[in-house]
């Protein structure tokens, strides 16, 4: 047996170091890791997945830790990735979200991870939900996905979830900021935490008379108060969020929501791989200065320069090795 096909068998038996060990593999783009995600392929979609996103510092880590606490209650076992921007850091939780996370990581019932989102490549939400997959194969009935709610990487991370669940706190400038940052497109669910300060009463009709317009075939975007840090409306955040499961898996829907992803992921993927491949490739490289500069100097339009460069595109891309 290879050494990528014995990691996914301990992942598989449930070995929390293996599972360690083959994120950090995978992250890196070791030479194992295409081995290790065909191996873990025929294993994964057990798990109920959940994106958390929001603002930085609306106390995602915080509610993430109450209701993996609270799932534990339930009898259920949880994978966290929890994905920092700002670390450059990659590989085991880091010391923020150990503490912010303590108490739930004492318990074997739940698994925290954090990845560092710098320098993944643009493969940021192919790397989170990566490591989701190996928390699947561990066995986690839910993997929670925590990533700030900035820029389109980020997004795409909790987007391409079960359930999204987007945070928001009073005095994150309302409903209006929410729908500038792209969160009310992907909510499935919202929070308004820290509804200890002022401002959530407000915050919560603003998102009610947003929210009534979302359509998500037919499921009614929930609009919950939660206090994180007190712990309070956390069962009633799971309750939603255990309805929304149920709701999914009524008819083909949840089928239905993870063939998009997967196909999204799938595109994904070729289009990252095609732009390194071409925009790193020096003989397109050459094109596209030599069009740039008849471009500048007034001979030339972009959207011709465009075409030439596809020519040359078309040309190279048969030549290419495959991805
Ligand atoms: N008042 C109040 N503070 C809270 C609440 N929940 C979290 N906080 C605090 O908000 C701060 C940020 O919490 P985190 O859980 O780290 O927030 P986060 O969204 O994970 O932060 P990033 O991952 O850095 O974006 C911490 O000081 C928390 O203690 C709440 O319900 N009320
Ligand atoms: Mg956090």
């Amino acid at each position: 047996m290879s050494r990528s096909a014995q990691l996914v068998e301990r992942i598989l038996q449930g070995d929390r170091r293996a599972a360690a060990r083959a994120i950090s593999l995978l992250e890196n783009h070791a030479p194992e890791a295409r081995a290790i995600a065909e191996g873990l392929a025929g294993h994964r979609g057990k798990s109920f997945r959940v994106g958390i996103t929001g603002p930085p510092g609306a106390g995602k880590s915080t509610l993430v830790d109450g209701l993996a606490r609270e799932l534990r209650k339930r009898d259920r076992t949880v994978g966290v990735v929890a994905v920092d921007p700002s670390s450059p850091f990659s590989g085991g939780a880091l010391l923020g979200d150990r503490v912010r996370m303590g108490r739930a990581l004492e318990d074997p019932g739940v698994f925290v991870r954090s990845m560092a989102s710098r320098g993944t490549m643009g493969g940021l939400a192919r790397s989170a939900q990566e490591a989701a997959d190996v928390l699947d194969a561990l066995g986690k009935d839910w993997v929670i996905l925590e990533t700030v709610g900035v820029g389109q990487s980020e997004l795409a991370v909790a987007a391409a979830c079960d359930v999204t669940v987007v945070v928001l706190v009073p005095e994150a400038g309302g409903a209006v900021q929410a729908m500038k940052a792209g969160l009310m497109e992907i909510a499935d669910l919202f929070v308004v935490n820290k509804s200890d300060r002022p401002g959530a009463d407000e915050m919560l009709a603003q998102l009610r008379e947003t929210a009534h317009y979302l359509d998500r075939e037919g499921w009614k975007v929930p609009i919950l108060k939660v206090i994180a840090i007190q712990e309070q409306g956390l069962e009633a955040l799971l309750d939603r969020l255990e309805s929304y499961h149920a709701w999914l898996q009524e008819g083909e829907r949840l089928e239905e929501k993870r063939l998009r992803q997967a196909a999204l992921r799938i595109r994904d993927l070729v289009r990252a791989r095609l732009e390194e491949r071409l925009w790193l490739d020096p003989e397109v490289d050459a094109v596209v200065q030599e069009n740039a500069r008849h471009v500048l100097a007034g001979q030339l339009a972009v959207h011709q320069a465009a075409i030439n460069v596809w020519g040359t595109v078309r040309e190279r891309l048969t030549e290419l090795e495959g991805i």
